[in-house]
């Protein structure tokens, strides 16, 4: 039959990968028609999806599609901030940066005074780590330590287990009890959700430990809620009664752990009492958790990273990975626990960035310092930054030094984005970034066990273009001729697993681009630790870390208690007496989707939470304008006064651009650039306020 021309479409099924700083990383399928996206579902097929996205990414196309893109290269015309551009070419916009890259690096202050700045925007890992690198590598620019969201507790995990790996998700819903610890994952990781809720029609306990009651804690049997940066204690007494009422799997300590009598005696201290006031619980909330831990197995621990942005975060995470194999809950696949799976990937790091091209020792800089490092006097100055898969004016801490640094007229600032954040406001130039959509990419995930390919589905929309060609095209514009600058995103793909790895044997990028997903080489029911074979120095658990020692830490897990907290800054806490937390918006992925209008208008406005007892002696109702307020600075929210905060905790769901909220700024005016105990990470969550009626 001739074929009808006139109704012919080429429609076709693109299989990709979400791109979102999200532990589910879900295998998407995206429908083309002549060359236009028009609908995208999660992949029925792939286990971890189960054919469904988050409300978020259920409506990707919309930020694909949005009005509000950065359409083409753009230079600054107004004052630094104010975010008014004109339009210029590619060509001239990488002319610019090459200029003053190399008049930077030639100056006596070198090339250290670049620096790059970049996070999570995308998780694949050519558009989140290759090329760049590379660039900045041959560069000599200045090192960026990548520290905002895990590192303490990705350290903290290390310490006892070796590497980011633990439980398979899909074993979850064969659990008996699932702790979920600071996480609240129908926000954050709704693919596990779905697992625990499984376990939960199968007679499993769930049990909440946030000092929040966010929509994970109201759907657990149970909600336990310490004030924020306690659980370091909390585990420490969850330990005490394990070992005092003998509820320990002896065997599976002698075969498998390391330094048991030194932590047994250590631990002596933390009597339920103790831990109880430590935490502002009760004492029987203790003990109970701890008899429940010991006795009802499998018994699953579903940790996130909202418990480690605070002082002792690190020692905190440390502690609590050393719980199941006091129980020996890692010798069945559904106990055990789960930080991070993305240990289990053969990534191959040093293939896609190149470590070998750095020039000289540069040094290193700490994102969550930001504020400080633009600001503070350093030899040299940061004269330049180049800022990519990132918002730092939203999501970096102490807003006021991070705002006063972008606004330096005399730092030179580049910005690749697919929308004009509140950082793109001070870019000099201001780049176009492409989508998922419209790139290719290669991921892993840190909450699965499956790699997946992100094919390009459509091509780039306006001008934009993804950070791996532009960083090539800068290479070449800089005169770098090293071969690898010339490699192709096809082929950075090809190098981004070891070959010579069992866990990715029997396939490669080819089979990966054609079916999506292909699971990791390790066993269905799989058990990573039910014979010991952990990845630290001795293959223990180790309750004793010598490598920390080592490194002047403390041996064993300590309870390092908030900065900000009446216990340890008394002085501070008569002024600023409530503790404040801004855990993500479910509606936000950080500052992700928070421009978009679907987004904003389900969250509506930013809100805090108050508990009655701290609404009612400042006179807040419910509904009421709140100024939240410490030396730092301050911002306004409308008070939302009911049960969901505990007392003595305020809440703000985050992270909201600023410029699109009505005083201007967002909850990072007020938190802290002060590091974690391990890891140099965030402290987003050690932070005192007050709050009063506007
Ligand atoms: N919708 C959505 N999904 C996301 C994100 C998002 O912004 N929005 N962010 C993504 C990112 S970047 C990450 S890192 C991951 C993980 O993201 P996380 O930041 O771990 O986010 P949540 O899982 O929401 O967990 C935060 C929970 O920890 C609680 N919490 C805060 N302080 C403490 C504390 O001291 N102790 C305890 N026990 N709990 C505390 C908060 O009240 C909140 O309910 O999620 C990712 N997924
Ligand atoms: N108060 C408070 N602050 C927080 C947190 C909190 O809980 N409370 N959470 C912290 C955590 S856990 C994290 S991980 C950080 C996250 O902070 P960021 O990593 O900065 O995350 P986003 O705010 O989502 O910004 C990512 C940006 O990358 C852009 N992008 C996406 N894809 C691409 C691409 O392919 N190329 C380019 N060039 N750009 C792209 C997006 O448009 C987006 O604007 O925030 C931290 N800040
Ligand atoms: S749940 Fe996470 S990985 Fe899945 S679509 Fe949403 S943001 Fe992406
Ligand atoms: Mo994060």
């Amino acid at each position: 039959m001739p074929l009808d021309l006139s109704t012919a479409r080429e429609r076709r099924v693109v299989r990709g990968a979400c791109p979102h700083d999200c532990p589910d990383t879900c295998a998407l399928l995206t429908t083309v028609e002549n060359g236009r996206a028009v609908a995208i579902r999660g992949a029925p097929d792939h286990p971890a999806t189960a054919g469904v996205l988050c409300t978020k990414v259920a409506r990707y196309l919309e930020r694909t599609y949005s009005d509000q893109r950065v359409p083409y290269p753009m230079r600054r015309v107004g004052r630094k901030g104010e975010g008014r551009f004109e339009r210029i070419t590619w060509d001239e916009a990488l002319a610019t940066i090459a200029a003053r890259f190399a008049g930077i690096a030639a100056s006596p202050d070198g090339a250290q005074a670049i620096l790059p700045y970049s996070y999570a925007g995308t998780m694949g890992h050519l558009q989140y780590g290759s090329m760049d690198r590379r660039f900045f590598h041959r560069l000599g620019a200045s090192l960026l330590d990548r520290t905002i969201c895990s590192a303490a507790g990705k350290a903290g995990w290390a310490a006892a287990i070796g590497a980011s790996v633990g439980m398979d998700v899909e074993q979850y819903e064969n659990s008996r009890l699932i702790l979920i610890w600071g996480s609240n994952s129908i926000a954050s990781n709704l693919h596990f959700w779905t697992r625990a809720q499984e376990a939960k029609r199968r007679g499993a306990k769930l049990v909440a430990i946030d000092p929040y009651r966010s929509a994970t804690a109201e759907k657990c049997h149970e909600h336990i809620a310490p004030m924020p940066g306690t659980d370091g204690a909390l585990a420490l007494g969850l330990m005490h009664v394990l070992i005092a009422e003998g509820l320990l799997d002896r065997d599976y300590i002698d075969r498998y752990t390391l330094g048991f009598e030194a932590l047994a005696a250590h631990v002596r201290e933390w009597t339920p009492e103790r831990t109880a006031q430590a935490c502002g619980i009760g004492a029987a909330q203790v003990t109970a958790l701890a008899r429940d831990y010991g006795t009802i197995g499998p018994a699953a621990i579903r940790v996130n990273y909202g418990m480690q942005r605070v002082a002792g975060g690190g020692n905190a995470m440390r502690a609590i990975a050393c719980l199941p194999a006091l129980v020996g809950a890692w010798r069945h696949p559904a106990g055990g626990a789960l930080l991070s799976s993305a240990g289990t990937y053969p990534i191959d790091e040093h293939a896609l960035q190149r470590p070998d091209l750095v020039r000289g020792s540069p040094r290193t800089i700490n994102m969550v310092a930001i504020g400080d490092a633009l600001q503070d006097a350093r030899d040299p100055p940061i004269r330049a930054i180049y800022v990519y898969n990132s918002n730092p004016v939203a999501v970096a801490p102490e807003s006021s030094r991070v705002r006063a640094g972008f606004a330096r007229e005399d730092l030179f600032c580049v910005v690749h984005e697919v929308f004009q954040t509140d950082t793109a406001d001070f870019a000099d130039v201001l780049l176009p970034a492409t989508t998922q959509l419209e790139h290719v990419d290669i991921h892993s995930s840190y909450g699965h066990l499956y790699a997946l390919a992100n094919n390009q589905a459509i091509e780039p929309l306006g001008e934009a273009l993804p950070n791996t060609e532009v960083f090539r095209r800068l290479a070449a514009r800089m005169g770098f001729t090293e071969p690898c600058f010339r490699d192709s995103d096809e082929d950075l793909a090809r190098m981004a697993f070891r070959r010579d790895d069992s866990r990715v044997s029997g396939f490669d990028w080819d089979t990966l681009k054609r079916d999506g997903w292909r699971r990791l080489n390790v066993p269905m029911a799989y058990a990573p630790f039910a014979h010991g074979g952990f990845p630290t120095p001795s293959g223990k658990c180790e309750f004793v870390s010598e490598s920390l020692s080592r490194r002047g830490q403390d041996a064993l897990p300590q309870y390092i208690p908030p900065r900000e907290a009446a216990l340890t800054n008394a002085a501070l806490a008569r002024r600023y007496p409530l503790a404040f937390i801004s855990p993500p918006a479910r509606n936000f992925l950080n500052s992700s989707f928070a421009n978009l209008p679907a987004f904003v208008q389900e969250e509506g406005t930013p809100k805090l939470d108050l508990h009655p007892d701290d609404a009612a002696p400042r006179g807040i109702a419910d509904g009421d304008r709140v100024r939240i307020y410490n030396d730092r600075g301050s911002f306004t929210a409308q008070a939302r006064v009911g049960h969901k905060a505990r007392p003595g905790v305020a809440v703000a769901p985050s992270v909201w651009w600023q410029k699109l909220t009505p005083d201007g700024r967002n909850a990072n005016a007020v938190t802290s650039q002060a590091l974690t105990d391990l890891g140099r990470g965030a402290t987003f969550y050690d932070c005192l306020v007050e709050v009063v009626r506007e």
